[in-house]
């Protein structure tokens, strides 16, 4: 079966910054869940170059767009590699071929007669490439997500017809009611459609920075059609003198951050419709990251963690892991570094790392490096039995907070297994050598069944983990508590997460 997902496209105007992490973490741990579970992936990230927010920035700077577009989008691509993103290719909007099938599409919507020209005024914020409705703009004037004045706007643009898609959104609404999750986003989604659709800009007459509008040379595309396009494009040209579009559109699972729903959720399937393509399956929100002083991190705020900063300090897997463990995918979280600190030393090292280091210690001192080809402890086993199959259920509903959850419930019962059989106790006595053998097995398929099922999380730890067990395998059948232990001969192992 065909997955493909996608995460956002970052604005190339700033560096990186650890909310842009986050969400790459988590489209990564879905893709590589699926890919584990035998699906044919394809995972799309990339940057988003055109539009106000970088030749604004640029300008700033005095520098080209062009410029501030290229030295920034390495480093986006950089931080996906520290990551261990596994994407399947970088989109960049500067693309030439993203850029000639952003104007083929757009002409389609044109030509179906879904587009005319008109007056825009309004406010506007630059940084969110978005105009206002008078409800949502701060006092003071301020754009209530960047918190910097608005400004006012009145040109001659290209208009999208988005009103007329009204009722089709409606419907799409009423008959996939997953179509956005989670639920309360799909509600925000609805009775936005709800309150009455207006037409929106397409294009932009003052700006020079973007895609040219083909039967309009002097405008070019208001950035969010052109970003938006990504999804589609990207298939068309990622291999080289091959299509993927019949392959793996329409997308599966778009992944985005709450402050561009209207974009994704209306806009998106209205442009779609307008252009006589499918729609995708289904529109993932995540919250927000929070800075220390609790609002969105966020580059106009000042508040931002830096990404490298964590990873020089913690390493990917240990990022990976507090990201996804301590804010609930859906809803806002609080990060900082004591936090990443408290997780490293109590989950990781404490308690997979400690967990990993003393079974392989025991094995090699009890067993003599092998893994006990004997029955595994039945009892213990039952309590595994459902692990994999509701970890997929959970993931299947984009919650890897909670399948995290449930997989480390079962680190912590391996832990408390150690403790109650205590194999140094056995080992004392040989009439006890048959549950040391067996307690031993056990905790190796224990510890093998939970590495294989936190592998799409900490890829790097867990491939370290399992080959020192023996077992490299990581599909996801690969995931249940076996009823015989491996046999497998095992190797020395360096701590996983070093006490620093
Ligand atoms: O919106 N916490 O780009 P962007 C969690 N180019 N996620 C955050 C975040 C935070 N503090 N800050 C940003 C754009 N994000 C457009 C997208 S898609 C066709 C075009 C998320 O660089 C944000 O919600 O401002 C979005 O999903 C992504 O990072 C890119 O944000």
């Amino acid at each position: 079966m065909s997955f493909y997902i996608t995460t956002a496209i970052d604005y190339v105007n700033a560096q990186p910054h650890l909310g842009h992490a986050y969400e790459k973490i988590s489209t990564d741990v879905l893709a590589r869940h699926k890919r584990q579970r035998g699906e044919d992936v394809f995972f799309l990230t990339g940057t988003d170059e055109h539009g106000e927010p970088v030749a604004d920035a640029a300008r700033d700077q005095g520098i080209e767009p062009r410029v501030l577009a290229d030295r920034n989008a390495e480093r986006f691509k950089k931080l996906a590699a520290r990551l261990n993103v596994s994407n399947d290719f970088f989109i960049r909007t500067t693309d030439p071929q993203h850029e000639t099938m952003v104007q083929e599409v757009l002409l389609r919507v044109y030509r179906n007669g879904h587009v005319y020209k008109g007056i825009y005024e309004g406010w506007y914020c630059p940084r969110c490439a978005d105009f206002k409705v008078e409800n949502e703009i701060l006092e003071g004037n301020l754009c209530p997500i960047h918190e910097i004045p608005l400004t006012r706007e009145s040109e001659e643009n290209w208009f999208f017809r988005l009103s007329s898609f009204q009722e089709r959104l409606v419907r799409l609404y009423a008959e996939q009611p997953d179509f956005v999750m989670p639920r309360h986003h799909y509600n925000e989604a609805l009775s936005f459609i709800d309150s009455g659709l207006q037409d929106v800009s397409l294009s932009r007459a003052k700006l020079k920075w973007g895609v040219q509008v083909p039967w309009d040379p002097s405008h070019v595309f208001y950035v969010w059609f052109d970003a938006l396009l990504n999804y589609y494009t990207a298939l068309t040209y990622a291999r080289a003198g091959e299509d993927l579009t019949a392959r793996y559109w329409p997308a599966t699972y778009h992944v985005i951050g709450k402050d561009i729903l209207k974009f994704h959720t209306v806009y998106w399937p209205a442009l779609l419709m307008a252009a006589e393509l499918d729609l995708p399956h289904h529109v993932f929100v995540h919250g927000f990251l929070l800075g220390a002083d609790g609002r969105k991190m966020s580059k106009s705020l000042g508040n931002v963690l830096d990404p490298f900063e964590v990873l020089d300090q913690f390493g990917t897997d240990a990022l990976r892991f507090y990201l996804m463990r301590d804010v609930p995918f859906g809803a806002d979280g609080a990060v900082g570094m004591a936090a990443v600190r408290t997780r490293y030393d109590t989950e990781l090292a404490n308690e997979y790392g400690n967990l990993a280091s003393r079974t392989i210690a025991m094995i090699a001192r009890y067993t003599n490096g092998h893994i006990p080809d004997v029955a595994t402890d039945s009892a213990l086993a039952s309590e595994f039995d459902v692990l994999p199959a509701e970890v997929a259920a959970v993931l299947d509903r984009a919650d890897p907070t909670r399948a995290l959850d449930l997989i480390w419930h079962r680190v912590r019962r391996l832990n408390r297994y150690v403790e109650e059989r205590s194999p140094w106790e056995l080992a004392r006595s040989p009439d006890d050598a048959d549950r040391l053998r067996e307690t031993l097995a056990s905790l190796g398929e224990g510890l093998r069944a939970v590495s294989v099922l936190l592998h799409p999380y900490m890829p790097e730890t867990t491939e370290r983990l399992l080959g020192a067990l023996g077992s490299p395998a990581t599909e996801f059948d690969r995931a249940l508590f076996a009823e015989h232990g491996s046999g497998a001969r095992i190797s020395p192992l360096e701590p996983l997460f070093p006490k620093q």
